[in-house]
């Protein structure tokens, strides 16, 4: 996260890191975030997970500081769905859910937008993005606690203009010079708060960009709003997703 804060312990529990069980290393290491999207499942974007086994990973929901290892809920994955339009190489559907091996009580789940409404992605709207990567582009620096920065939605035709591979039915751009996700923050949520509604709207899976924070160059994400997106996710992966 470039140009953010840090955030309380306890500040946005539906937020995941995943981590990478390490091998022979004694300690874990996060390398995308997810949100906590049911009990059961955790959404992420799929090139974090494409080419790693169940095994090799594990999530903790609720933990604001990485190194505290008794701050959350850690889960094992069963198993791993990659949207089925996903392909390697190319930008759109970057979306997957991890099934978790125990239900995660006591945390309320993100909600979606409703969807194909697009209300909550118009260009300027204000919205939140948080995660553990990296915080300067100048020296890299992988925080401890997670961070948060408010960022502005950026039109369709500004992103277009941006990114050829950038698809409107299936992304939404946003940031501004100085203010965007960065490395490690991948897979993470991009979210709102509605006027007297509980809980945040997560409208965006963080995705990819051309660097960070840098001018004409805002951060793409999955937009979790879209008809297209769910529409395609096939009937076999949503029936594994216990609603
Ligand atoms: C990445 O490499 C990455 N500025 C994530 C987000 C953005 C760029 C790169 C958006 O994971």
């Amino acid at each position: 996260i470039i140009g953010g804060t840090e955030k309380p312990v306890g500040s946005y529990p539906f937020m995941a890191a995943l981590l990478s069980k390490g091998r022979g290393n004694p300690h874990d290491r996060q390398f995308c975030g997810g949100s906590l999207l049911d009990p059961s499942i955790v959404m992420t974007a799929a090139h974090c997970v494409v080419d790693v086994r169940p095994k090799q990973l594990e999530t903790v929901v609720g933990r604001t500081v990485l190194s505290k290892k008794n701050q959350g809920h850690l889960r094992n994955v069963t198993d791993i769905v990659v949207h089925p339009r996903y392909a390697r190489g190319q930008e759109a559907y970057d979306i997957a859910f991890l099934m978790l091996d125990k239900p995660v009580t006591g945390i309320a789940p993100v909600n979606l937008p409703t969807v194909g409404t697009d209300a909550l992605i118009r260009p300027g709207a204000k919205a939140t993005v948080i995660g553990w990567g990296n915080t300067d582009t100048e020296v890299p620096n992988y925080p401890d606690r997670l961070r948060a920065v408010d960022v502005p939605i950026v039109s369709h035709i500004e992103c277009k203009a941006s990114y050829p591979g950038y698809d409107k039915k299936v992304n939404v751009c946003a940031g501004v010079e100085g203010k965007d996700s960065c490395q490690g923050d991948s897979g993470g949520p991009m979210f709102r708060k509605l006027q007297g509604r509980r809980g945040v709207y997560q409208t965006g899976i963080v995705s990819y960009g051309d660097g960070c924070a840098a001018q004409g160059a805002p951060g793409v994400y999955t937009y979790t709003g879209s008809a297209k997106l769910w529409d395609t996710l096939d009937e076999s992966a949503k029936g594994r997703m216990v609603k």
